[in-house]
């Protein structure tokens, strides 16, 4: 028998009986269990083995395609990974949706009740996280030879649940029941080392021992990530931890302290327990640098453990490794890819560094000072020793190349340091990312312009050909494909096909329907479908959506305030022709941050005192579903008239939501921020709502010494809604809320009502008038093509990773 690339496999059933067999067969031997007695479980955890042994046999093939050709292999990782529920989509990228339609219905089940017990793995907070996911899906879309690191957090991202009292979060144990998409792969486990000291070695000046005091082990599994339209099935890999059978006290055990014997090992095995659920903020734990260490030194073991299957040298290390770390929380990684080549292998530091350089490549995803990481020199010192020595060495070499440069800038010297020496001692991760690095890049083109400018000027001044741009994106798959199935049908009979799911930039095509009254009609048919079925508000009424995670910088608080003053303006006039609208939040705040989830039950409060007030209620509608993630969004965006975007301007670094929205048809109200800047490039500025002050005007303002006061004083309606919160009416939080409004404003919200406002009214007349609107939205759709991750993966592809396709050959 022929084993190479797949060819002595079984083949895997293509008509309706042999998917029934397949599945019955996962039912009786895998599940144990009977047609007669299958729960609704048992058929679920059955359908989804089937599906998986399908991307399983692609798999093996990809593998062995891949291993042939040597090629230089993309390695992306990322703290974060938020996948969404993987059914549908597996169903769709393995073509057996119909199949598996038929054959679970003989067993007496809808595929729609077996997808709500598929669970999504949220192991990720936001945007950061869920681009992590568009990129792997997209990667193997293009058939890029590529593996995702990440970790297997047994608590995802926290339940949201929301109240009058606000957001409470319990934990979410994704896992609970299994997860029937992984495959464990014990064998590949590693040892990681924390603590302990080092020793020097006699005759040489750069290698050292490193004694850990703690070894904890990285335990993998992998899921599948097919390509769409094509043969190719990469692979995320995730890391568990696990203690070593040494940290288990025996002789406590014998002595009956059951739970001192293995206090050590739960230790251990805290380190992938949970997400941190802080989306930008830094709260710089011990924990925490433990899981990016353990995440870096299992994840680079792996990537040299295939490197050396080869027995290649180490100069051709770089020319067959890129990897790309997702912000800087991947970023110890290069002084263990030093490490583990000077002290280790035994490659002269020079050598090491150079291939190092080239094998990394980094993605900065902030602006916000605060996300910025940076550890304290003592905590890195104690818990990574080796590290630090590492990082000194690199800093001292890197600085006198700076000193090189600019002779006698000293203060220079003090701002591109790794090492930040006031008030305390940190290592900035950031600044060893730039270092360590053969590319940096933002993630829009606003974004990147302002990395050069500001944060990262003075690395941006030494070394120019470095700082790249290379502009985020979304799945077409899962985000219009899936999600909105009416529109896509639509799309599709409008083109005339459905290539335009695997190259989107052919929407374009729908243009010239824009101006088709029949095809028009049945655009807005499908949205108010959509409205139904999410079952929010009334359907005709102006969907309003901001969804997203909650953060001051987003400003949330300015859409609160645009409902206040709706509020007050039909109070005060009950008979004028409103136009009726359902405005949509939804999303969550980090757990610690006080002043966002003030926000949050600010809306709460707001949301009911509305419900309650018969005047009002006709017209305006707050609604908050609890639980924001992949799953809710894939209901709300299909769903959603008018998308809020409206950070100030300079503050979000790109927004992934923006553009999902986008597609889907929703028309934009947004500040030039972020991506809505190339949004607006594409969509027209007549099919865009613009308003606010832009990122320069914003700086400006505040150097000028901003008042938010001369803004309340100056604006009769801001004033009657700062004073509504200020009065108590909507209890404490509302006064919470205009105190820091009123007293500071960070984000210069009160600058930008009046804008925001007016431009709202603009909203409202384009709405009124239902062709206008409608083809504002199919134009939306029709520019949104370069928005997709397939672009975006090109992008990287050709400018940072240089690397080409490895096709995959069919089934024979
Ligand atoms: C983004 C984060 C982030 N930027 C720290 N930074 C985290 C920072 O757990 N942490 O410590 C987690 C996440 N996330 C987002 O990335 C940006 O705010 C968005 O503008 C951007 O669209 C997204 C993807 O690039």
């Amino acid at each position: 028998m022929d084993l190479r690339q797949g060819i002595g496999l079984r083949k895997l059933g293509k008509t309706a009986d042999e998917f029934q067999q397949d599945l019955l067969s996962n039912l009786y031997y895998r599940r144990g269990t009977t047609v007669e007695s299958a729960s609704a479980r048992d058929a679920y955890e059955a359908l989804a083995q089937t599906v998986r042994d399908h991307l399983a046999e692609r798999r093996a093939r990809t593998a062995a395609a891949q291993f042939a050709s040597n090629p230089r292999w993309v390695y992306y990782l990322s703290a974060e990974y938020l996948l969404g529920a993987q059914l549908e989509q597996n169903l769709l990228y393995s073509g057996t949706g119909d199949l598996a339609a038929e054959a679970v219905k003989a067993l007496g089940f809808g595929l729609e009740d077996l997808e709500d017990l598929d669970v999504e793995p949220g192991l990720g907070n936001g945007g950061l996280g869920r681009l992590a996911a568009c990129l792997v899906d997209s990667l193997a879309t293009r058939d890029i030879p590529a593996v995702g690191y990440g970790i297997r957090y047994d608590l995802g991202i926290f339940r949201q649940v929301i109240t009058e009292e606000g957001q409470a979060e319990l934990p979410d144990d994704w896992a609970f029941h299994g997860n029937p998409w992984e495959f464990p792969a014990p064998d590949d486990r590693q040892a990681v080392g924390f603590y302990g000291h080092t020793e020097p070695i006699p005759g040489s000046t750069t290698r050292k021992v490193w004694v850990p005091g703690e070894v904890v082990l990285g335990e993998p599994s992998h899921m599948l990530v097919p390509g769409f339209g094509t043969e190719t099935v990469n692979i995320i890999r995730l890391w568990s931890a696990k203690a070593s059978e040494a940290s288990f006290d025996l002789s406590r055990f014998s002595a009956g302290q059951y739970a001192e014997a293995v206090q050590e090992a739960v230790r251990a095995e805290n380190i992938s327990k949970v997400l941190y659920p802080d989306d930008s903020t830094e709260l710089g734990r011990e924990l925490r640098l433990k899981q990016q260490y353990f995440l870096v030194s299992c994840s680079l073991r792996d990537i040299v453990r295939r490197f050396r299957l080869r027995n290649e040298g180490w100069d051709t290390f770089a020319d067959k490794t890129v990897i790309q770390l997702n912000d800087t929380h991947p970023t110890i990684a290069i002084p263990e890819l030093m490490r583990l080549l000077v002290d280790e292998y035994e490659v002269e530091w020079e050598q090491a560094w150079e291939i190092t350089r080239r094998t990394f490549a980094y993605t900065c995803h902030t602006l916000l000072p605060e996300a910025l990481e940076t550890w304290p020199v003592r905590m890195f010192e104690k818990l990574l020793p080796r590290h630090l020595e590492i990082i000194y060495l690199i800093n001292m070499l890197f600085l006198r190349e700076v000193e090189a440069r600019f002779p006698g800038d000293h203060d220079r010297l003090r701002r591109m340091s790794i090492i930040q020496e006031d008030p305390e001692r940190r290592v900035r991760m950031a600044h060893l990312a730039v270092v360590g690095t053969e590319a940096v890049n933002g993630v829009a083109e606003l974004h990147s312009k302002l990395l050069r400018e500001t944060v990262l000027d003075d690395f941006a001044a030494l070394w120019p050909a470095k700082f790249q741009n290379v502009t985020n994106g979304v799945s077409p798959r899962r985000f219009i494909k899936i999600a909105n199935p009416r529109l896509s049908d639509l799309i599709t009979e409008g083109l005339g096909d459905d290539s335009w799911v695997g190259d989107l930039e052919r929407l374009a095509g729908l243009e010239r329907l824009a101006d088709d009254a029949s095809f028009r009609e049945r655009w807005q048919a499908i949205k108010r479908a959509n409205k139904v079925d999410l079952a929010a508000g009334d359907p005709d009424s102006l969907t309003d959506v901001m969804i997203k995670r909650f953060h001051e910088y987003k400003r949330q608080q300015l859409k609160l305030l645009h409902v206040i003053t709706l509020y007050q303006r039909i109070r005060q006039n009950p008979a004028a022709d409103w136009v009726p609208r359902t405005v949509l939040f939804a999303g969550k705040a980090a757990p610690a941050y006080h002043a966002a989830k003030d926000i949050i039950r600010l809306i709460a409060t707001i949301a009911a005192r509305i419900e309650a007030d018969p005047v009002v209620s006709p017209y305006l509608k707050v609604v908050f579903p609890s639980n924001y993630n992949v799953t809710l969004a894939e209901r709300i965006i299909p769903a959603a008239d008018l998308s809020e975007q409206i950070s100030l301007a300079g503050k979000e670094a790109s927004g992934t939501g923006n553009m999902k929205l986008a597609l889907n048809g929703a028309v934009t109200i947004g500040t030039l921020d972020g991506a809505n800047i190339e949004i607006r490039a594409r969509v027209g500025e007549d099919n865009f709502f613009l308003f606010g002050l832009d990122a320069y005007e914003a700086a400006r303002a505040r150097i000028n010494g901003y008042q938010p006061r001369h803004f309340y004083e100056r604006d009769e309606e801001l004033r009657a809604a700062m004073d509504t919160l200020t009065s108590g009416v909507f209890g404490e939080v509302g006064r919470r809320v205009a105190d820091s409004l009123l007293g500071w404003d960070e984000y210069l919200t009160l600058a930008d009502f009046r804008s925001y406002l007016e431009c709202q009214e603009q909203v409202e007349k384009s709405w009124r008038d239902p062709a206008r609107w409608t083809r504002m939205s199919i134009l939306n759709t029709a520019h949104s093509g370069f928005f997709s991750s397939d672009r975006t993966v090109a992008d990287y592809a050709a400018r940072i990773w240089r690397v080409a396709p490895v096709p995959v050959p069919r089934e024979d």
